[in-house]
């Protein structure tokens, strides 16, 4: 079959980019054409993502994308956060960012009412504060929401605005917390507990769909006449996973980055009631897979300490080779500890964790990195160890995949953790699940695990084997109650 040219747009949590993919037999060339920064607003509505702006940005790097002639786009964003359309279309008010503490009172209450193992039997999810079902329950009193026709999540949006066409992605759906997990259609009791209206969540779309033409306007703005949008893994952690370089079944992955999703891939969801003690998420992947994993605080705790003391990206390297040397687990930390999920004084709520936990505050900055990579690395073992206990599965190797895979610290920590290799990279795995979903649609190929093979063969990969026995991790893990 003849290469396929496609662009993926993916918009994180801290920035937003385009990447023409060029795919065909034994080749897969990604180009980043545009990248622009993404950042919350806050106002005294509350924490808010500027999505016009980022729209703006999407229009700005499709038009970069144009002179490749791209036949094909999808979009893929992060989940849960959605905007309300009004009757006519029109957007009722900024979308608010899952970091908006507004769930707090919301999110339990709701708990308390449909009841724990009820709501998880029915969805299958990780409770996080932040997930759709709670931020509707919070919102369902306010104007917007009553003058509310319909709800589009974040990429479904921007889908939207660039094709004219209403649908809910169903990988991204799967976040929601609206989506029963087995039937794999919005759950209408859900909804109804919640008070939301089953007319306000749109009919669902599969990974691969050809989604229609650009409207007028938007090719006009771009110059892209001649292209389609295709719907891929809109939600990010789908297409990263998808972009996954696995040659066996036996793999674990971690997408790292402002988040570290670290799992298994499925062929069915673990709803037991050990899973959600656990509180592992089935999240859906591509082909009806389920991503069973865990969210983790992630890199988050990097980026929002760079931002406390003042210093940007480039500061990084200086601070990481502060931290190789800086002692080892003189100080840990629960990843998973909600505290960290608000913007705000990273390093502070850092040091006033191990108060409490009595132990030593590191002094400097590296010595914190130090305890942020450890907590971090074994994080990654206790949830891949625990997710493969509870899928009865094997785990021989494990992808780290994203902006973390540039981390040797992290990479390499994470396989001494976990006594089994990490194969770190690609670090743009979303883009390229993104991109090859699209090519698949395209007819470039027809199984997925012929181009996860190419992404093997093609893309930069780095072996980290573990190189220390695990026994200081065991003592570790043991301090923080891990696996
Ligand atoms: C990663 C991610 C996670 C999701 C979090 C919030 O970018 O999409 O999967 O839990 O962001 O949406």
């Amino acid at each position: 079959s003849s290469p396929a040219t496609v662009a993926a747009v993916d918009l994180g949590a801290s920035s937003g980019r385009v990447v023409v993919g060029r795919v065909g037999s034994g080749t897969l060339d990604l180009t980043e054409v545009h990248r622009f920064a993404n950042r919350p607003l806050r106002l005294p509505s509350g924490l808010h993502w500027d999505v016009t702006g980022l729209y703006r940005g999407v229009l700005d790097g499709l038009r970069a994308a144009a002179p490749h002639a791209p036949g094909s786009v999808g979009v893929d964003a992060w989940a849960v956060d959605y905007g309300l359309l009004d009757r006519t279309g029109a957007l009722l008010g900024l979308p608010f960012s899952y970091r908006d503490e507004r769930t707090a009172e919301a999110a339990p209450r709701v708990v308390a009412e449909i009841g724990a193992g009820a709501l998880y039997a029915r969805n299958g999810l990780q409770f996080q504060p932040f997930n759709t079902v709670f931020q509707l329950a919070a919102a369902r009193a306010t104007p917007q929401f009553h003058a509310a026709d319909l709800l589009l999540l974040i990429p479904d949006l921007i889908t939207y605005w660039l094709t004219g066409a209403r649908g809910a992605e169903i990988t991204n759906a799967s976040t929601t917390g609206l989506l029963d997990v087995t039937a794999l259609e919005w759950s209408d009791e859900l909804a109804a507990a919640v008070g939301v209206p089953a007319s306000l969540l749109p009919g669902l779309v599969r990974p691969g769909t050809r989604v229609g033409p650009l409207l007028p306007g938007a090719a006009a703005e771009t110059g892209l006449t001649d292209t389609v949008v295709t719907a891929v893994a809109s939600h990010d952690t789908a297409s990263a996973v998808a972009g996954v370089p696995a040659r066996t079944d036996r793999f674990g992955y971690i997408s790292c980055g402002t988040w570290s999703l670290a799992g298994l891939e499925l062929p069915s969801p673990v709803v037991t009631e050990e899973a959600r003690a656990a509180n592992f998420t089935n999240e859906l992947g591509v082909d009806g897979t389920t991503r069973f994993l865990r969210n983790i605080t992630g890199l988050w705790l990097v980026q929002e300490s760079l931002r406390t003391w003042g210093l940007g990206a480039d500061a990084l390297p200086g601070l990481l080779a502060d931290a190789a040397r800086a002692a080892p687990f003189a100080a840990l930390i629960d990843a998973g500890d909600a505290r960290f999920v608000a913007p705000g004084d990273v390093p502070g709520r850092i040091a006033e964790a191990l108060r409490e936990s009595g132990q030593p505050v590191p002094e400097g900055r590296g010595p914190l990195l130090r305890c942020v990579l450890e907590s971090l690395a074994l994080a990654h073992r206790d949830t891949l160890r625990r997710a493969a206990e509870l899928a009865g599965r094997d785990v021989e190797v494990v992808h780290l995949v994203g902006g973390g895979a540039r981390n040797e610290l992290l990479c390499q920590w994470t396989a001494d953790a976990l006594g089994v290799p990490v194969v770190a990279g690609p670090t743009e795995a979303t883009a390229v699940g993104n991109i090859i979903v699209q090519a698949r649609a395209a007819g470039v190929a027809d199984d997925l695990a012929a181009l996860r093979a190419l992404v093997h063969d093609t893309q930069d990969l780095r072996t980290y084997t573990p190189v220390s026995p695990t026994t200081p991790w065991d003592t570790a893990a043991a301090r923080l109650g891990l696996r």
